[in-house]
C-alpha cells in the first residue's frame, strides 16, 4: 500500500484496536458462513446405538451426539444461532435434573417408554410429538419402556451465549419432585379453553402447554390438507406452526417450529429466507434440490438449511417434517425475510 496520509492514519489507529469503517471487509449481505448439511437416521442411529455401549447415560449427563454444521466445527452448533442433537436414551435410564437459560425443544423421533419432566409435570412422549422446555424451567427425563427412545434436542444456545447470559445448574437430586399430574397440562390447555383468571397473562414469557401430541398434529394437518378453503404454499406444501395457547405466539421467544405435510407428488417452488432451519422427517421421503445438489430424506433425516439458502422440496410419498428455526426471534426483531424464487425446480 502507498505511504497516503490516510494510510498512514489507518495504520496508526490499527494499535488502538479501531479500525476505520470505509475499510471494513465484512458482508453486508444476507446468508451466513454456514452450510446445508444432512445428517442421515442411518449414520446417526447406528452411532448413538455405539455410544450408549460406551458411555453411561449419568455419566454422559446427556447421551447427545450434536450435529454441527461443517462450518462451524468445535461451535457445537448446527447453525448461527441454534443447537440441535440427537440424544438416546435406554429402558431404565434417566437424565437427571437440570435448568439453564437457553430455550429446550424436544422432537421424539424413535421408540415408546419414555418421559420427561419439565417443572414436576411428568409427559409421556411417544414418536412425533413435540415438546417445549422453556429456560430456567427444572426438566429431568427417563426411559420405563422397553426399548431405546432417541429424540432431537433443539435449542437457542447461540442467543444466551451471544449476550453471555447463559447460566446452568443441576438439581440437587437426581429427579425434580412430580407435583403435577401426568397430562394435566395437555387436559387444561390442549382444548382451546383457557383458565377464565389466568395469572399468567402478565407472565412476559407464559407457560401452558408442555406437549404436542403427533396424533393431533397430524389430524391438524390432514384436516388442512382437505380444506378447500386453505392454499397450499407453493413452496412448503400444507404447514403448520406449533402455538402457545396462552397467546397464539411461537413456543419460545427466539424458535418457532412446525410440522408440514408435502402430499404425494408434491414439487414445491424455489424458496429462501433469511429463517435458520433445521428439518426432521417424521414420516416418508423426498428429495430436497439444493443450490448444487439434491439429497434425498428419509424417515429421522435431520437437514440443515442455514440463512438464504435457495431449496425447493419434492415429495415422491406423502411426507412429514417437522422443523425449528430462529423464525420467532427474526420476526421480533424485525429481520425476518422469505423468497419465492421461481415457478418450479426446473426453470
Ligand atoms: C439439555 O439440557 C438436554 O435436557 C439435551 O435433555 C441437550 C444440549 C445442550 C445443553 C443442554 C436435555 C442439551 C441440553
Amino acid at each position: 500500500m502507498s505511504q497516503t496520509p490516510l494510510n498512514l492514519f489507518s495504520d496508526r489507529i490499527n494499535p488502538l484496536s479501531i479500525s476505520p469503517l470505509w475499510e471494513r471487509k465484512i458482508k453486508m449481505i444476507p446468508g451466513s458462513q454456514c452450510v446445508p448439511h444432512v445428517w442421515p437416521y442411518s449414520v446417526m442411529r447406528p452411532l448413538l446405538d455405539e455410544s450408549a455401549l460406551l458411555i453411561e447415560k449419568k455419566e454422559a449427563d446427556r447421551r447427545v451426539l450434536m450435529m454441527e454444521n461443517p462450518s462451524l466445527r468445535g461451535s457445537s452448533f448446527i447453525a448461527n444461532s441454534l443447537f440441535a442433537g440427537l440424544q438416546i436414551i435406554l429402558p431404565g435410564e434417566i437424565a437427571p435434573s437440570h435448568r439453564h437459560t437457553p430455550n429446550a425443544l424436544r422432537f421424539v423421533m424413535d421408540g415408546e417408554g419414555a418421559y420427561t419432566s419439565v417443572n414436576g409435570e411428568k409427559v409421556s412422549i411417544y414418536p412425533g410429538d413435540f415438546i417445549v422446555t422453556p429456560n430456567w424451567s427444572w426438566h429431568d427425563h427417563g426411559n420405563l419402556g422397553k426399548s431405546a427412545v432417541v429424540w432431537m434436542d433443539g435449542l437457542d444456545t447461540p442467543f444466551t451465549n451471544l449476550f453471555g447470559a447463559h447460566f446452568r445448574e443441576n438439581y440437587p437430586e437426581d429427579i425434580f419432585p412430580v407435583t403435577k399430574e401426568n397430562g394435566i397440562g395437555y387436559a387444561l390447555y390442549g382444548s382451546n379453553l383457557l383458565p377464565l383468571a389466568d395469572n399468567n397473562l402478565n407472565d412476559p414469557n407464559p407457560c401452558s402447554l408442555l406437549h404436542y401430541s403427533f396424533d393431533k398434529t397430524r389430524d391438524a394437518l390432514l384436516a388442512m390438507s382437505k380444506d378447500t378453503g386453505l392454499q397450499i404454499d407453493k413452496a412448503q406444501g400444507y404447514k403448520l406452526k406449533y402455538t402457545n395457547p396462552l397467546n397464539g405466539s411461537y413456543p419460545f421467544k427466539t424458535m418457532a417450529a412446525f410440522m408440514q405435510m408435502l402430499p404425494l407428488g408434491f414439487r414445491g417452488q424455489k424458496y429462501r429466507t433469511t429463517e435458520n432451519t433445521v428439518f426432521n422427517l417424521a414420516y416418508g421421503s423426498c428429495r430436497v434440490y439444493l443450490k448444487n445438489r439434491t439429497v434425498d430424506l428419509s424417515a429421522h433425516d435431520v437437514m440443515v438449511i442455514p440463512s438464504w439458502e435457495t431449496y425447493s422440496f419434492e415429495a415422491d410419498k406423502e411426507s412429514m417434517i417437522f422443523s425449528f428455526s430462529d423464525r420467532a426471534a427474526q420476526q421480533a426483531l424485525g429481520f425476518w425475510r422469505e423468497e419465492i424464487l421461481s415457478e418450479s425446480n426446473f426453470e
